[in-house]
């Protein structure tokens, strides 16, 4: 990968008994680091990263920094910003079950990195965010990567960033029960300031390009609406629809339903298939228009196809909900080029392309409409697209290299 985590290729070695050997042993590079992770927003490829389609997230300008510190005694402590959040403390041989709320995720990283045969000697671990919990602006994968990346440096782990990403998907999908593609862990991992992440999930690993968004240089901005809903069926209907993508894919005889031709709605005869495949098709076509219409700075074109995606996630994938839908109307009604919702749905934010003089139009808009329905006040800023994880030199760290 372009960025090495850890120490150098002769250092590494594979997944071999002897390397879990010298973890145990504390063959620490450093003693104290800090990694910053950005969180993200998807431009277009919704609910495509588990289909085999293209996907283009861009990493934001708000992060989430872990410190971590060596221990060597078994014990894992983490701190964090987050309101009302006192210390959180396991084992390093924590399992599925033993934490639950906030710190889920840094355990499920310890846990995730144990399944390689890494089980780490201890840590302490400060998690600070900067990014809005539960805004569906992948916090849970700024703070998973985050800690993968802080570990793999203090214990010379030998990680590169799609072990990186595994590691921390696997936190997701095996410790808190969210059964993930990996778009997010890579959007934060491999995005660079002024560029989308394309990611092509068909093959294995994904490969990934940067794409450059120039829609700055024209007057115009990504707005973020996050609608601070978060609706409870949220895990149980992505498993849901990742199940019916799978058995879709199945009964026309493919191995990613993003592969299907055209004609795959007329095959399918249960109209919700039809519909879950219809999204994945025509957004899949929506991806690679968009990746045109960046390269053409074709913004009005670009609007349009981030408002069709909406759509089509409402109406066919069925994953948008009563807030993310007023948001992108009043945002549309606003002036913006074009609204979606971003990420998984069921709440978290929307996106929209607007002119940066219309932001507080869009703002007061968003507001008034959300006071109709008596729903808490959303938050509207602009992002602009950022570097990917980065260690941060740590004061007092001992830093090789
Ligand atoms: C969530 C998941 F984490 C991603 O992997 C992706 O499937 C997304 O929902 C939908 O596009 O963010």
């Amino acid at each position: 990968g372009r960025r090495r985590h850890g120490r150098d290729d002769a250092a590494r070695g594979g997944w071999s008994d002897s390397r879990a050997a010298s973890i145990g042993s504390v063959t620490h590079v450093t003693d104290v680091c800090r990694w910053d992770v950005p969180g993200r927003v998807n431009l277009i490829g919704e609910h495509l990263d588990y289909n085999g389609g293209p996907v283009l997230p861009l990493a934001i300008d708000r992060s989430v920094t872990v410190k971590a510190r060596a221990r060597d005694d078994g014990a894992v402590n983490v701190w964090s910003d987050l309101p009302d959040a006192s210390k959180v403390s396991f084992a390093t041989t924590v399992q599925p079950g033993d934490v639950d709320g906030w710190a889920t995720y840094v355990a499920g990283t310890i846990w995730s990195l144990a399944e390689r045969d890494l089980t780490i000697p201890g840590a302490d671990l400060v998690i600070e965010s900067r990014l809005p919990s539960g805004a569906g602006l992948s916090s849970s994968a700024a703070t998973t990567c985050g800690v993968a990346s802080a570990l793999d440096e203090l214990f010379g782990l030998g990680l590169d960033t799609a072990e990186v990403a595994l590691v921390a998907q696997r936190a997701e999908a095996g410790f808190v029960g969210a059964p993930v593609g990996l778009m997010d862990q890579l959007a934060v991992l491999h995005g660079t300031a002024g560029h989308a992440v394309l990611i092509d999930t068909a093959v294995t690993p994904h490969t990934t390009r940067p794409v450059a968004l120039g829609w700055e240089a024209d007057g115009l901005v990504l707005a973020v609406i996050a609608t601070g809903a978060h609706h409870a069926l949220a895990d149980g209907e992505y498993a849901a629809r990742r199940e019916e993508c799978e058995r879709a894919a199945a009964e026309l005889g493919l191995e990613w339903l993003a592969q299907a031709g055209l004609d795959a709605t007329v095959m399918l005869a249960d109209e919700t298939l039809k519909a879950r495949t219809r999204h994945v098709l025509t957004e899949t076509a929506r991806v690679r228009s968009a990746v045109t219409a960046v390269g053409r700075r074709a913004w009005p074109q670009l609007g349009t196809i981030l408002t069709a995606s909406h759509a089509s996630l409402r109406d066919d994938f069925e994953v948008s909900c009563p807030e993310l839908d007023v948001a992108v109307e009043a945002a549309l009604e606003a002036g913006a080029l074009g609204a979606r919702m971003t990420g998984g749905g069921f709440g978290g934010s929307a996106i929209a392309l607007v002119e940066p003089d219309k932001v507080q139009a869009l703002r007061e808009r968003v507001e008034s409409r959300y006071a109709l329905h008596q729903w808490s006040r959303p938050e509207v800023f602009v992002v602009h697209a950022a570097d990917g994880a980065h260690r941060v030199p740590a004061p007092g760290a001992r830093l090789d290299g």
